[in-house]
């Protein structure tokens, strides 16, 4: 028996599930005033709609915490997701803020910026536990990482752009429009994507454009139609809510986008004709549930990939098969399945 209460405003979405056992948490992962209960608090780097990659965060940890308390039986489970925006400048002061209040035995959040932030803030908190996916920080003994190998992510992405683009293009260069520049977008995902086009063709080139922040539409759109009047076929678009720009602009000039993180191909049926995703909701659902039964491995920074199950691309949707030409899938699923085999090991 479950009851559920959901509390919302724009910032703060508190989902408390009365039932569940806390009998497998070690009294070191409890730090609540309240011993029958685990808060747990999720740290949202920017806004969650329109960034898949936070969607999914807050869905895993919410149905681990679900199936916690259904599978125990009587404890009270809470988990509080607060969304930190878009100015960045401001997520330490409010990381610190919801470790200094003491409410939760686990903070999880996910961003490749988290882990010095949290470093900091663990070094005044040395109790507080936190999960973080999407980030890398081994050896501190109240944080546990899990990145995901995008190299293999991005490399997927910029096969099935040269593909396309060999059929279809008019110049060896593929676009990736990014929201801004970081060390994993420019030491990990751009290379990424440029070793996946130029394993179809050394000659590939990458045009590389930088919208700013995570929401302007309109600025992607503009470089979205800039680059596709310079001749580029396919894009990648990393840019959460700004994404939209540039599937909008590819679909009405007739140039092709791949998606990243999720399954994209329905959002432009025909336009969208590659989606390498991130099994995030697995990766919190997964860590969180270890979590909760006191077997989450703090201390260890993880990196989970294609063969982990983390990291994939979507090649079983209708409309992948429908809308890309079955000489362009046969020859990403030989690259996808020599990655699985191993013959291709992207670390
Ligand atoms: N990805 C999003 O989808 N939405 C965001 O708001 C967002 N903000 C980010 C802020 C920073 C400082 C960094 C380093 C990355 C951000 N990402 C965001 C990117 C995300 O972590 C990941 O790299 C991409 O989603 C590709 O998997």
């Amino acid at each position: 028996m479950k009851h559920l209460l959901l509390l919302c405003n724009t910032l703060c979405i508190t989902l408390v599930f009365f039932t569940a056992l806390f009998s497998s948490c070690t009294p070191e992962q409890i730090q609540n005033e309240d011993h029958n209960k685990t808060a747990i608090g999720v740290f949202i780097p920017g806004i969650t709609s329109g960034s898949p990659i936070y969607e999914m965060l807050a869905r895993g940890v919410l149905a681990a915490a679900e199936k916690y308390n259904i599978d125990a039986g009587t404890v009270l489970v809470t988990v509080t997701v607060i969304e930190g925006g878009y100015n960045q400048a401001e997520w330490e002061n409010m990381i610190t803020s919801m470790t200094a209040s003491a409410s939760y035995d686990l903070i999880v959040s996910s961003n490749p910026s988290l882990p010095d932030i949290v470093a900091r803030v663990s070094s005044n908190f040395p109790q507080q536990h936190f999960l973080l996916l999407d980030g890398q920080l081994s050896g501190n003994p109240r944080v546990y990482t899990l990145r995901y190998n995008q190299r293999e992510q991005a490399y997927m992405a910029g096969y099935i752009a040269a593909l396309e683009t060999e059929q279809n293009g008019t110049r060896r260069v593929v676009g990736l429009v990014a929201a801004q520049e970081y060390p994993v977008m420019n030491n990990i995902i751009l290379p990424g994507f440029l070793e996946g086009a130029r394993a179809v063709d050394p000659a590939y080139e990458a045009d590389f454009r930088i919208v700013g922040n995570w929401f302007d539409a309109a600025r992607a759109a503009e470089l979205a139609t800039d680059m596709i009047l310079d001749g580029i076929r396919v894009l990648l678009t990393i840019a959460g809510g700004a994404n939209e720009g540039v599937v909008n602009t590819a679909s009405q000039r007739g140039a092709k986008v791949v998606w990243f993180d999720i399954n994209g191909y329905n959002i432009r049926p025909g336009t969208v004709i590659g989606s390498s995703v991130l099994h995030q909701d697995m990766a919190a659902f997964n860590s969180v549930f270890n979590y909760l039964s006191g077997r989450l491995p703090f201390g260890n920074a993880e990196i989970a990939g294609v063969n982990d199950g983390y990291v994939d691309f979507v090649e079983d949707d209708p409309v992948y098969i429908d809308t890309v030409p079955a000489e362009i899938r046969e020859q990403q699923a030989a690259m996808i399945q020599r990655i699985r085999s191993g013959e291709l090991v992207l670390y």
